[in-house]
């Protein structure tokens, strides 16, 4: 390895994706770093660019899921529909690409095999599978958190003679049109798929292992005035985004569900249900519904109530109505339910009637049944969080690979940083918060910029969290997801939908508001937590708060951070 302390490059950004982009922008166009982004895909746009299935879209309401720091951009950039299909979301994110000239300074078709710290002259490498190999000082890993396919080795898996194909990889040659299609997987994806794969199919077999809590997502067209109203509302509509809880562009609610009558209750679930939108009906509805048993329960029963009113068969009503908790990864689509009152939709439950084997001419279940089919997808997810980062050589102090650190499941500081990677950051890395996305990558990107400008300025040459900084971040997570239900319900949140993988908690839970302010208080602090070498006093404080209001939420159904 070189001992060179000048590097090919100031900083590497690994990712193109909400994350990648506008850390690029940010590193290059506003403190004058020289960069390099790397991205695997053969374009950009990170999970708008790999999911094109029928029916992928944004189920935060479009006005949110976007960026706000290009304030023009948010008056110029029109939209007709209350959530974004995936090609508009692609066209936004190759717009911004564009408007920036970003594309010059990202590197597609190269995924990143290899990132190694030098102690020595305190460089990164990071390497690509075509040999490619970069030095610089900084590192950021936009790597997405629903990025790693999760593919399930099914038996009979490479014999089927159709197409076997995962959402996350759909092919563009592949239409489903008068196809006998079969589906893996009822989670977001999968139910996103299957109401818009049943009216284009010639037969749809939905192969379900866990029934989905789902309300309706309200989706349809937006006219004009509404589109003008909301644009002349952006500044106080991201302020209020920024100190809510999950960021999704609605008031949290701040009561309890059981302070009410069972009346009132049913009232407000109805007219959630009206509105539409999946994180609107659990945390819109009541302050408790992901924190009290019997507040959960009341939602739940009042979602399989709805199955039951909209199912027209009784056996498939009950197949698809769950009984546990409703503490996973809140769900909404344009009706789910009434999807399976189709002639030409098939539901399997495999938990009763379990996949025995992918055969040459379909999926062939315990009773023995071949469903025949040319289509086979896998709705199966993703190995969330930390999956591509194990997925590399990732090696920071020591040569020490990022598995033996996370042996018992990932951790950070702050959701953005690990001890032991000097120098590296992380967008959405584990334990960031559980929110729409968009306005966390924003407030990541902004504080890994506010650190990396001051760490220039005062020309510090390494830049970590302490181990103890990062215990304590973990602790704190625990506690708060702890405090909640979702840790009751198998899901992706906590890596329960990988075999052998660790159970952890991933999220940090309390909300994007006080988040934010915990990022704030750590840079007013001079970068409490973190270790600095070579610099010339304190890193100093950062400027990015300045800017933007700094209330932190205070409804009731985020848990405060108490450490
Ligand atoms: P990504 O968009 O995943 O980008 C990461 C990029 O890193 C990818 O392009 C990947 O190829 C690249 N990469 C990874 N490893 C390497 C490597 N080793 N070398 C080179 N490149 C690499 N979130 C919401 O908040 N609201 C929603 O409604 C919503 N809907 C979603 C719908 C779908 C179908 C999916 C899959 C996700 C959805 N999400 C949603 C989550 C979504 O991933 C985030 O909102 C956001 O797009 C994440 O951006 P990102 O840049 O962090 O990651
Ligand atoms: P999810 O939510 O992890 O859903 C994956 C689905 O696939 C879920 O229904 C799983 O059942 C099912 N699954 C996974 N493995 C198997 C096997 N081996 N056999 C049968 N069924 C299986 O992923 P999504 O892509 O839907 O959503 C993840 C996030 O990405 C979401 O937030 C979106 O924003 C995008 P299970 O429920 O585990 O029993």
């Amino acid at each position: 390895m070189s001992t060179s302390r000048t590097p090919d490059v100031d900083a590497i950004v690994i990712g193109a994706g909400f994350g990648g982009i506008y850390m690029l922008h940010k590193l290059r166009d506003e403190l004058g770093l020289s960069v390099t982004a790397f991205e695997k895909g053969g374009g950009v746009g990170g999970t708008w660019y790999f999911n094109t299935y029928p029916g992928a879209k944004s189920d935060t309401e479009g006005f949110v899921y976007r960026y706000s720091f290009d304030k023009d951009l948010l008056q110029e950039w029109d939209w007709n529909t209350r959530y974004l299909d995936q090609p508009d979301v692609l066209a936004y994110l190759q717009h911004i690409v564009d408007r920036y000239d970003l594309g010059r300074d990202i590197t597609l078709n190269t995924e990143v095999t290899g990132a190694v710290f030098d102690e020595d002259t305190a460089l990164w490498t990071v390497s690509a599978g075509d040999g490619t190999s970069l030095t610089s000082r900084y590192l950021v890993n936009a790597l997405g958190l629903l990025a790693k396919s999760n593919i399930p080795d099914i038996a009979g898996r490479d014999t089927f003679a159709g197409r076997l194909v995962h959402t996350n990889a759909w092919p563009e040659d592949l239409d489903i049109t008068g196809k006998r299609v079969g589906v893996i997987g009822t989670g977001s994806t999968g139910t996103q798929f299957i109401v818009a794969a049943a009216p284009m199919a010639a037969h749809l077999t939905v192969f379900q292992r866990s029934p989905q809590y789902c309300v309706p997502s309200g989706n349809g067209p937006v006219d004009q005035a509404e589109v003008d109203r909301t644009k002349e509302n952006f500044d106080a509509i991201w302020d209020q985004v920024r100190n809510s809880v999950v960021a999704f562009g609605f008031q949290e609610s701040g009561v309890e569900a059981m302070s009410v009558s069972e009346e009132e209750r049913r009232r407000v679930f109805q007219e959630n249900w009206d509105k539409g939108n999946g994180f609107r009906f659990m945390f819109g509805t009541f302050c408790d519904i992901a924190t009290d048993p019997d507040a959960n329960a009341a939602a739940a029963a009042f979602i399989r109530s709805k199955i039951d009113e909209i199912v027209d068969d009784p056996e498939t009503a009950r197949t698809l109505t769950p009984t546990d908790v409703y503490a996973k990864r809140p769900l909404c689509n344009e009706g789910y339910y009434e999807t399976y009152n189709r002639d030409d939709v098939e539901l399997v439950t495999v938990k009763e009637n379990p996949i025995q084997e992918i055969t040459p001419k379909g999926v062939r279940t315990a009773d023995g049944v071949e469903h025949e089919l040319d289509v086979l997808v896998f709705a199966t997810g993703f190995d969330a969080v930390d999956g591509n980062y194990r997925a590399m050589d990732l090696r920071g102090r020591g040569g020490r690979h990022i598995d033996e650190h996370w042996a018992d499941g990932p951790t950070s500081y702050l959701g953005l940083s690990k001890s032991g990677f000097p120098n590296m950051f992380m967008i959405l890395g584990p334990n960031g918060p559980f929110t729409n996305l968009p306005p966390s990558i924003e407030a990541q990107v902004d504080w890994i910029g506010g650190i990396i400008g001051d760490a220039e300025r005062n020309g510090v040459h390494t830049v970590e969290p302490t181990p103890a900084a990062e215990d304590a971040w973990t602790a704190t997570c625990e506690e708060i997801a702890n405090m909640t239900l979702f840790p009751q319900a198998e899901s992706w949140i906590f890596g329960a939908n990988i075999p052998g993988k660790k159970n952890a908690v991933m999220f940090f839970m309390a909300g994007i508001g006080a988040y934010r302010q915990k990022l704030g208080e750590v840079a007013d602090a001079g970068y409490d937590g973190f270790a600095m070498t070579g610099a010339s006093g304190t890193a100093g404080r950062q400027t990015w708060r300045s800017t933007e209001t700094m209330t932190p939420s205070t409804t009731a159904s985020s848990p405060s951070i108490t450490s």
